[in-house]
């Protein structure tokens, strides 16, 4: 992670929440209220891909009683990494100085917000992150702890990054980080989209900070992790990874010519 100096940060004043729904209408009055008694100043774009149970509809009713919620309707299921990608569209062409990621099924805390907002202040990305003190998952079982254990350990050890948590979904990025990160060619669409953009971030030299944060297991509604959002995640992180380390092989290779004579 690269240390470009605070100074060339600019002051982040506006903020747009993302919020992912797929069959949460039960979960998204009460995370959508949080968010915004926890950061008033910041508005709120539900991202839902109409879903079968009627979040959209409960969307909208939430963004009629509220301007500061929109929604943004899309016409069929493509995954959560499409939908974020359609609302960091939408951000970002309305000059949002931060855009953040957030799930609706209550896992992530609104009231630790302001505190990923307070770190952007010195960084590009912030990740809240399970797997750094002070982090923690409350109510998972065992398996998934492992999974996201084993994913991440995985994922360090492949990409060769610095990050702890490079799956976790409760982010901040600066505007500017976005669109330097060029989103155009992202593809990923499950926990692999997180990784995809902080290996984006890193390979860019911006600065990623993580911050603590309490993720607590949905107790309402059904998750949508799946064998194929598994599987999409272990394929393109191994072919990440294999890219990495073939140009450090290959940068080696070009510093130490007498690589080529062992
Ligand atoms: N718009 C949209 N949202 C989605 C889609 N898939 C999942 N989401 C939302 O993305 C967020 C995270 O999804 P979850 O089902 O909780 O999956 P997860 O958090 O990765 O997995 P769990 O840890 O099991 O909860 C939730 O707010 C979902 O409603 C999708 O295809 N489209
Ligand atoms: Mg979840």
């Amino acid at each position: 992670m690269s240390d470009r100096p605070a100074a060339t940060r600019e002051p982040v004043r506006s903020v747009l929440v993302c919020i992912p729904t797929y069959n949460e209408r039960e979960n998204l009055p009460r995370v959508v209220h949080r968010v915004r008694a926890a950061v008033p100043d910041a508005d709120v774009l539900v991202l839902d891909d109409s879903s079968p149970d009627g979040t959209g509809e409960v969307a909208d009713e939430l963004a009629r009683a509220d301007e500061k919620v929109r929604v943004l309707h899309r016409p069929g299921k493509e995954g959560l990494g499409a939908a974020y990608l359609a609302g960091f569209a939408q951000g970002l062409a309305e000059g949002y100085d931060a855009i953040v990621e957030m799930d609706a099924d209550g896992s992530h805390q609104p009231e630790q917000l302001p505190l990923l907002l307070e770190a952007l202040d010195e960084a590009d990305l912030v990740i809240g992150s399970r797997w750094v003190p002070g982090g923690s998952v409350v109510n998972w079982p065992l398996h998934r702890k492992a999974l996201s254990v084993g994913a991440n350990l995985y994922t360090r050890v492949l990409l060769g990054m610095g990050v702890n948590d490079a799956t976790a979904g409760f982010r901040a990025y600066r505007g500017s980080a976005l669109h330097a990160m060029g989103l155009q060619d992202v593809a990923s669409q499950g926990y692999c989209f997180q990784v995809d953009l902080t290996r984006r971030a890193v390979r860019l030299g911006l600065r990623v900070v993580e911050v603590p944060i309490t993720f607590v297991e949905r107790e309402v509604g059904d998750s949508k992790m799946s064998r194929d959002i598994m599987l999409e995640s272990l394929q393109r992180i191994t072919g990440w990874g294999l890219l990495h380390r073939a140009g450090q092989v290959r940068r080696v290779a070009r510093r130490e010519p007498r690589w080529h004579r062992l």
